[in-house]
């Protein structure tokens, strides 16, 4: 594929497959076709969860509030999820199955205590920028094709904002899996549906 096109792997990590913290059904399933998707790719980006320990989508950091319920933060609404992708611990590391040499950015995310980062762009206030779009724009990077965990979350809340920022984006959907909370997963397909976010298989 030409240079101005790149995989974007979201969130493949221990805590998000089987036995992990926030595990997302069959999460390890899709680890070998985006193995053999990074041979496709001249540009290949990974992207990590990465919190630290008190951080404030942890239901852990609200008593009395159950994992999977919503919050209010300052930014908006928020789910509030078991702890998870903590700061260097294995949790957090990428799945011993996926490759990670052919990477050429790992772009960690959800690194401030008080904000969530859902999408590989912008912080849960859909303001801060995490780099990634200087990143692309800067090396003329124009088409994005996503992968990885959640489909529902972190893919879609990726996607969507790829396709704002005017990426042609396209996501692989069974390189996915979802954790479809409350209708999450049909609501974001239809989301990036009418985002024009490109779903294939
Ligand atoms: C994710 C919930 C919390 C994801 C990350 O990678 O989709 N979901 N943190
Ligand atoms: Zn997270």
């Amino acid at each position: 594929m030409q240079d101005q096109e790149a995989l974007i792997v979201v969130d493949v990590q221990n805590d998000f497959c089987p036995g992990g913290a926030l595990a997302v059904a069959e999460g390890d399933l899709i680890i070998p076709r985006i193995n053999a998707l990074m041979d496709d790719f001249a540009t290949v980006i990974l992207t990590q969860d990465w919190h630290p320990a008190d951080h404030r989508s942890f239901a852990s950091q609200h008593p009395g509030q159950a994992p999977f319920s919503m919050t209010q933060m300052p930014y908006g609404p928020q789910v509030l999820w078991p702890d998870h992708c903590v700061q260097g611990t294995a949790g957090a590391a990428f799945h011993p199955d996926l490759q990670t040499e052919p990477a050429q950015l790992v772009l960690r995310k959800g690194f401030r205590a008080g904000i969530d980062s859902y999408s590989a762009f912008f912080e849960n206030d859909k303001t801060t920028p995490t780099g990634l779009e200087g990143y692309l724009r800067t090396r003329g990077i124009q088409r994005l094709t996503f992968v990885g965990l959640a489909l529902d979350f972190c893919v879609a809340y990726s996607a969507l904002d790829a396709a704002r920022l005017g990426f042609q984006a396209r996501v692989l959907e069974g390189a996915c899996r979802a954790i479809d909370l409350d209708g999450s997963l049909d609501a974001q397909r239809s989301a990036m549906q009418a985002a024009g976010v490109a779903m294939e298989n």
